[in-house]
């Protein structure tokens, strides 16, 4: 049985799917009249345990992944993210960040620390700081038209501005068939809350989970790790695309990079990835992405039709002769008077309808991304 939690649990939707999956040789008795269950049989029924739970230390009633092995009998291609040397290894912390996102708040005429929750408060979840900024054009096939010095990551800034908004589009470059280690931080000063991080393109072996407290520091994680205090299982950890992080707490996760390509990694809570907690892994290097795309592949940027073959462009013009041939003589009167009344009415406005006010002469700063604090662009491995 499956039951949705946080955003899912019984103050709002009361998510929850189920079904049977029965093993040869287990006791069906427990199973027998299951039928549709209510979702707070979902969270605790008798003789069951919870996989997953939320924000809770395992016990004998409650398991996170970490508990279960791969069957024995089931080599791993894989091995060597479980057991060889590691390559890489980053430190991935987040939480909902108390700083004046430019699309939301600006430092100046509403900073966060002056807009209620109620009016419209915004935290922002990020990674390490940074918000990752969409590039303009595919990384895959368009790197070089995307702007080096905005690809970047919490290295690229200088470390004292950490109340700063920083945003970009942000990246870990990592090398072809290296083992990486990540450690995903949720540090939990701002909820209780919890977030379930993807990965395209690999699979992952989960090899550590642990909740700390109500919340935990950068600092403090790496400590227990220097210190060999960070859980880790290296003995036939399952393999997952995605997986929680408890809030306050942490989850080791090992994979090989055998899938060269830019790859997004992301709190799969839409709203959160979308605000910007997210980042890409650039495997590989550019220039072998985009062999064998294609010469007129169609390409984000200024428009310039579609390459040798122009046929999209010719129909887009012929629709467009259409519509042109179809204008009436009292379409062409009807449009003209509509346009003599626009220019009257912004006449109007100009002579009569105008007074001075500074609210409306604000610099635009909804689209308004700070890169200013970037230094020069590092590789990271
Ligand atoms: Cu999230």
């Amino acid at each position: 049985m499956v039951a949705g939690l946080a955003d899912c649990d019984s103050r709002f939707t009361m998510a929850r799917q189920s079904a049977i999956v029965s093993y040869a040789g287990i006791d069906e008795t427990p199973l027998q009249g299951a039928g549709n269950p209510a979702y707070s049989d979902m969270l605790g029924r008798p003789g069951g345990r919870q996989l997953n739970p939320f924000n809770r230390a395992p016990d004998a009633n409650h398991i996170d992944v970490t508990s279960l092995r791969t069957p024995a009998g089931w080599a791993p291609a894989d091995q060597l993210t479980v057991d060889g040397p590691v390559d890489a290894k980053f430190y991935l912390a987040f939480d909902f960040e108390v700083v004046n996102n430019s699309r939301y708040h600006h430092p100046a005429y509403y900073p966060i620390s002056a807009v209620r929750k109620s009016d419209g408060h915004l935290y922002t979840p990020q990674i390490n700081n940074v918000a990752l900024h969409m590039p303009p054009a595919p990384l895959l096939y368009q790197f070089d038209d995307v702007l080096q010095s905005h690809i970047c990551n919490n290295t690229d800034f200088d470390p004292s501005l950490e109340t700063e908004f920083k945003a970009c589009h942000h990246a870990l470059r990592l090398g072809v068939n290296k083992t990486v280690e990540l450690v995903l931080i949720d540090k939990g000063f701002t909820f209780d809350a919890s977030h379930p991080f993807h990965l395209h393109g690999h699979y992952f072996r989960v090899i550590g989970m642990e909740k700390l407290g109500k919340n935990v520091s950068v600092a403090e994680v790496k400590r227990r790790d220097s210190a060999g205090l960070l859980r880790r299982n290296l003995d036939r950890p399952v393999m997952k695309d995605t997986v929680i992080v408890p809030d306050g707490g942490y989850t080791v996760l090992r994979f090989r990079t055998d899938n060269p390509g830019v790859w997004l990694l992301h709190c799969h809570l839409e709203f959160h990835v979308e605000i910007g907690m997210g980042l890409l892994l650039l495997v590989g290097d550019a220039a072998s992405w985009s062999a064998g795309v294609p010469a007129n592949f169609p390409r984000c940027g200024s428009w310039k039709g579609p390459g040798p073959d122009r046929r999209w462009q010719q129909r887009e013009l012929r629709l467009a002769e259409t519509h042109r041939l179809h204008m009436t003589a009292l379409g062409l009167a009807a449009a003209g008077a509509v346009l003599l009344a626009a220019l009257l009415s912004v006449f109007l406005t100009r002579r009569f309808g105008l007074r001075s006010n500074p609210v409306q002469n604000i610099e635009t700063v909804s689209e308004a991304v700070s890169y200013g604090s970037l230094k020069a662009p590092q590789l990271t491995f």
